[in-house]
């Protein structure tokens, strides 16, 4: 999977991809980011990539001008099968989505910032728009390094069998079991027996009744419409 980040602000996205998981997944070759500081790419003069808005009100917008001449430089690279902005006023990212977009070969990710992109951009190049939330940030940057993580390590071969995404909160529409490491016994406050017994069977039993009863109990939405509502708890 191939990923390109246009942002103003490329400071921002290096850390979050070079470490850990994500590293991982660019060292093996799984997974290319490529960032891209919109300023490098605008005609006007001084750099500039926002300007006053039309009708009025406080608050600069990224001009069409440069976006669009960044997309078609790199869309003349290669096909894109998403061109992505980031926006508050998009639909919530979730594993879902997460699930879907790990599938993708390339994707434009478009970082806003100010009062964002001229609307232009929207409609004849954007195929889709995230939200991670219900909250305003700053700017598109954190909220892209978020989803490409979330996709990332979910693109096949990343994780291996030690991080595995199978049994993850969400993977299944539930929130993960509890997880306990040595010592069981730690100042008295004991590992559930269960986890101790050697037997296979039982304790998969006993890790998906903890992720319904902590799903019903901390997240009872998530199992409104799913596969386990009516299930007796
Ligand atoms: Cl994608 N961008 C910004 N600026 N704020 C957000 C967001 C995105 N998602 C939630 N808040």
């Amino acid at each position: 999977m191939r990923i390109d980040i246009i942002t103003v602000l490329p400071e921002l996205l290096t850390s979050p991809f070079s470490h850990s998981i994500m590293k991982r997944a660019q060292t093996k070759g799984l997974l290319e980011v490529h960032t891209h500081n919109l300023r490098d790419h605008t005609p006007y003069k001084q750099a500039q990539v926002d300007d006053y808005q039309f009708g009025g009100g406080a608050g600069m917008v990224m001009m069409p001008e440069p976006l669009a001449i960044l997309i078609e430089k790199l869309q003349a690279e290669r096909k894109y099968d998403e061109i992505i902005y980031m926006t508050p006023d998009g639909p919530v990212f979730n594993q879902k989505t997460a699930n879907m977009l790990s599938l993708k070969e390339n994707m434009i990710i478009i970082c806003g910032h100010y009062k964002g992109i001229d609307d232009r951009i929207r409609e004849h190049y954007v195929t889709r728009e995230i939200s991670i939330g219900d909250y305003v940030l700053s700017g598109g940057e954190l909220a892209a390094a978020i989803v490409v993580d979330a996709i990332g390590r979910l693109i096949p071969g990343v994780l291996n069998d030690e991080t595995s995404a199978l049994f993850d909160s969400f993977q299944d529409g539930l929130l993960a079991p509890p997880v306990y490491t040595r010592p069981a016994d730690f100042r008295g406050w004991k590992v559930p027996d269960v986890l101790l017994s050697g037997d296979p069977k039982k304790v998969d039993e006993w890790r998906h009744e903890q992720s319904l009863k902590r799903t019903a109990e901390r997240r009872p939405d998530l199992l409104k419409n799913s596969d386990w509502e009516g299930y007796r708890y």
